[in-house]
């Protein structure tokens, strides 16, 4: 899950210039706790918070500047979003990962790149240092289109406090953007990469650190409510329907990429109920659809037939490879057997981590997976039938 949360939530804008006061932040009813458990309770495996949004406006007192939540009303100036955040993950055991823009429209040193990079690294290291273990650094490229930043640096922090983070498609990453805000990723959608594309403003691709590995999985991003990451007053009529956020689910986590949900807190602090609501649901219908399969098992032969218990009607067939071994599977079908007969269902490129394939449901006593190319021997963790018993 992906939470945009900042001095733009108490403005009605998505991009703030850094100019608004930050008395006007003032969440009476903050509860990052709300946010992690309804992430939780849905699924997400981890959280990322925007720390600092493209407006400069920091949620954790730093020492890097006034304009932060310690000039703010809220909580006396001594409240610490990121601190809650972070303690609401540990509490509720999943991962914490932080936003930091590179682009800053407060801060005058911005236009001084050397100045500007002492101070990003400053920010950067009291947020690798100060909130425990961080799954994911969240390099946003928007608004940095032909500025160079000194990745090096900015690398060698994270490698020095955050060895285990992923980091996000900028400098040396290791997971990259899959290219849109749609939350789609294409098919196939290859984990193996040599570049990405860097913001949704430019076609330009990024260039990468050298050390920066081949392997870099896609992440796909998509806010709930159509193309706002902030809130705004009276915008429920843009939140997401469950059969659009299924429809990401099976483009995104079914291709075999990584699912970035994001969330909005309202002006007081809190997750909209509806979109609470909305992804209760989004959790649910993914277990009521892929939680409980007739019939499953794993294996490393190019041909696994998979007998179900009784005859029934198939509607999703979960694939993975796994993936310690690599992406291998270049090519594969997948058929059906009813009637003495079998018939092909799916024609498939890569699996990867996951791939969901939903099809029109059909009749059937076995289901046949068929590699017919692939790099290396495959290495099947899971091939799983979901479906109605008759
Ligand atoms: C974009 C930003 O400009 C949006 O405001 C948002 O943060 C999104 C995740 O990335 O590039």
């Amino acid at each position: 899950m992906f939470c945009h949360f900042g001095i733009n939530t108490f403005c009605d804008q998505e991009w703030g210039e850094g100019k608004d006061s930050p008395e006007r932040f003032n969440p009476l009813q903050l509860d990052a706790r709300q946010w992690v458990r309804t992430a939780k309770t849905a699924g997400f495996r981890y959280f990322i918070l925007t720390a600092k949004h493209h407006d400069g406006f920091c949620l954790w007192p730093t020492s890097t500047t006034g304009y932060s939540v310690a000039s703010s009303p809220w909580r006396n100036g001594n409240g610490d979003v990121v601190r809650e955040c972070a303690d609401a993950c540990r509490e509720e055991g999943i991962d914490f990962g932080i936003y930091l823009s590179p682009w800053d429209r407060h801060e005058p040193c911005y236009s001084d790149p050397e100045r500007y990079d002492d101070f990003y690294c400053r920010q950067l290291e009291e947020l690798l240092t100060g909130y425990g273990p961080l799954i994911e650094i969240w390099f946003d490229g928007a608004g940095s289109e032909g500025r160079e930043y000194d990745w090096r640096r900015i690398m060698d922090l994270v490698k020095q406090h955050q060895p285990e983070a992923m980091v996000f498609n900028m400098g040396a990453p290791t997971i990259r953007w899959v290219g849109n805000e749609d939350g789609l990723a294409p098919y196939p959608c290859w984990n193996t990469a040599t570049t990405a594309k860097g913001s949704m403003f430019s076609e330009a691709s990024l260039q990468w650190l050298p050390e920066t590995p081949a392997w870099v999985p896609a992440e796909c991003d998509v806010p709930i409510r159509r193309d706002r990451w902030f809130w705004h007053p009276n915008e429920e009529d843009l939140l997401l329907s469950l059969e659009q956020l299924m429809d990401i689910y099976y483009r995104s986590v079914g291709h075999g990429a990584t699912l970035l949900l994001n969330v909005s807190p309202d002006n007081r602090g809190l997750l909209p109920e509806a979109d609470v609501k909305r992804l209760l649901e989004f959790g649910e219908e993914i277990r009521r659809r892929l939680d409980d399969p007739l019939a499953e098992t794993t294996g490393s032969e190019h041909k696994i037939e998979l007998e179900l218990p009784v005859p029934a009607m198939v509607d999703h067939i979960v694939l993975m490879e796994d993936i310690a071994y690599g992406e291998r599977v270049r090519q594969y079908v997948l058929e059906a057997y009813t009637d003495g007969a079998w018939r092909k269902i799916v024609d498939g490129t890569a699996i990867g981590h996951k791939k969901i394939d939903a099809v029109t449901p059909v009749l059937a006593e076995k289901i046949r997976l068929q590699i017919t190319e692939a790099a290396a021997d495959p290495m099947i963790r899971k091939m799983a039938i979901y479906g109605a018993q008759i």
